[in-house]
């Protein structure tokens, strides 16, 4: 028999965001050609008898290879964070373009691109981090970059070298209005952080534990609440990053309520991991350390309600690596404050088996919310049109999980460079033993299969999530932004 598809994915369960059924899936080239039972033969076959094949993951918020603030660069390149990802079943990246002050934005992005050509293994794009929005990166960089296909930018409410004040939040949401592209905020409240810290230190409070009591629970509702106002009032879609509080889940509900075009995502260490995680000896805590930082059980509960309501509808990692050294996250050795310590931790190859053992194995929510919070939010919210699910037409990318393995994570088990899992010695039940993107199988047997540099940059325009909801708020607002846009 001549063979009609390049690859046949055999004899699997397929789940989508909306349907779960039996069925072949032939690929041609880098697309998926036909979903059907008994499909002809391919020029590869493979056996996914008793597993599951599922959409790739999308992760929608890492950071790879990016300059901190204070000229720190992350643990892992775009080979190292893609090659992770991979083996955790996550087959699109969207990590930053990161300026800082005085950069010029497109030499930024140029440089990024540069990175991920050498390195990504998996489709990619970007978002543009904005923290000096000039009138030079406002009208000239940001309008240039969205038509070359970087429809999302992200600003900082809190961080010393990162922040943007009311203004320039506005000033940016009104620039993205007219661009259309998505304006996606770490929303934390500055004044509130910084004047907590500087109060922790002077008392002697400098473990890692402290983080958690530096960043107070109210700065993120505070911060979540102004900017929604903002957005509200200029129309602008937003994405709030990494929601980590019950009050800051309430005020999206709220919002939501009032028809208000707003998106939101939480990380899996605000729902597997809590504020005890700091609290060891000397400076071991830093491997806990994220901001916002860990909160409490009862949080952890208010943020899967949220997500069963499509109040949150992404959970991304967050990945920021950094190594367990001078380098990295301890500046000063064992002397290092929780001030001096790097913000952040590994997640990209973690975060899908991590939900999927407490989705799908452990039944929370069930395995069409596990492929829509981890596939098909994403792709739509950022309008990444041939990604997120399986469908002819669609990018043949596909993660096929057998949902019995049992697998207990080890620090020696992420291929990430961090040298660490904050999940090492968790337990868990479903793991991705086959990879495939663009039709190209990525992972196989354990091992990568592809060379790196292999990866495509995704160039999107905002699509619908970033259109303006026009008329969802009211009449005032709308003739107050005749007036000053
Ligand atoms: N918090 C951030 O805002 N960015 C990277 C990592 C972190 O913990
Ligand atoms: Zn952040
Ligand atoms: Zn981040």
């Amino acid at each position: 028999m001549s063979e009609v598809y390049d690859t046949v994915i055999r004899g699997g369960r397929v789940a989508t965001a909306s349907d779960v059924f039996d069925a072949d899936i032939g690929i041609v080239g880098e697309s998926i050609a036909a979903i059907g039972k008994r499909l002809a033969a391919g020029k590869r076959e493979v056996d996914a008898r008793g597993k599951l094949v599922l959409p790739g993951g999308i992760d929608s918020h890492c950071h790879i290879e990016q300059l901190s603030a204070n000229g720190k660069l992350n643990a892992d390149t775009f080979e190292s964070a893609t090659i992770s990802a991979a083996f955790g079943g996550t087959t699109t990246v969207i990590p930053f373009a990161a300026q800082h002050r005085g950069m010029r934005l497109r030499e930024v992005v140029a440089d990024y691109h540069k990175l991920a050509e050498r390195g990504a293994v998996i489709d990619y794009a970007f978002h543009m981090i904005i923290a000096n929005p000039t009138p030079e990166t406002l009208e000239e960089d940001i309008p240039a970059l969205v038509e070359t296909g970087h429809s999302s930018l992200k600003i900082f409410m809190t961080y010393d070298r990162l922040k943007v004040d009311d203004e320039e939040l506005l000033d940016v949401l009104a620039v993205a209005r007219k661009s259309r592209a998505m304006v996606c905020v770490h929303a934390e409240n500055h004044g509130l952080i910084s004047w907590t810290v500087k109060r922790l230190l002077a008392r002697g409070h400098t473990a890692p534990k402290f983080h958690a009591a530096s960043h107070a629970r109210a700065a993120e509702a505070e911060a979540i609440n102004r900017l929604i106002e903002m957005a509200a009032l200029i129309d602008q879609p937003i994405m709030i990053y990494h929601v980590s509080t019950a009050e800051g889940a309430a005020v999206i509900r709220a919002a939501r309520g009032r028809g208000i075009k707003l998106f939101a995502e939480t990380c899996p260490q605000y729902l597997f991991l809590t504020e005890d995680d700091l609290d060891r000896p000397g400076v071991e805590g830093a491997k806990w350390m994220c901001s916002p930082p860990l909160r409490l059980a009862s949080d952890q509960e208010a943020l899967w309600r949220a997500i069963a309501l499509s109040d949150l509808q992404t959970v991304s990692s967050d990945h920021a690596p950094y190594r367990l050294d001078a380098d990295g996250k301890y500046p000063s050795g064992d002397a290092s404050t929780f001030k001096e310590i790097a913000n952040g931790m590994p997640g990209l190859e973690a975060r899908l088996p991590l939900l999927f053992d407490a989705m799908v194995s452990q039944g929370r929510l069930g395995l069409r919310k596990f492929v829509e919070i981890t596939a098909t939010m994403p792709a739509h919210i950022y309008n990444l049109a041939r990604k997120g699910s399986i469908a002819v037409g669609m990018d043949a990318d596909i993660a096929i999980w057998d949902p019995d393995r049992a697998i207990t994570l080890e620090d020696r088990m992420m291929h990430d460079r961090a040298g660490y899992s904050p999940y090492a010695g968790r337990k868990l039940r479903g793991w991705p033993t086959q990879v495939l993107s663009r039709g190209r199988m990525v992972i196989e047997g354990g091992a990568l299969k592809v060379d790196k540099g292999t990866g495509k940059f995704l160039a999107r325009d905002g699509g619908e999530a970033a259109k303006p909801a026009q008329g969802a708020t009211n009449d005032r607002a709308a003739t107050w932004r005749s007036y000053v846009l």
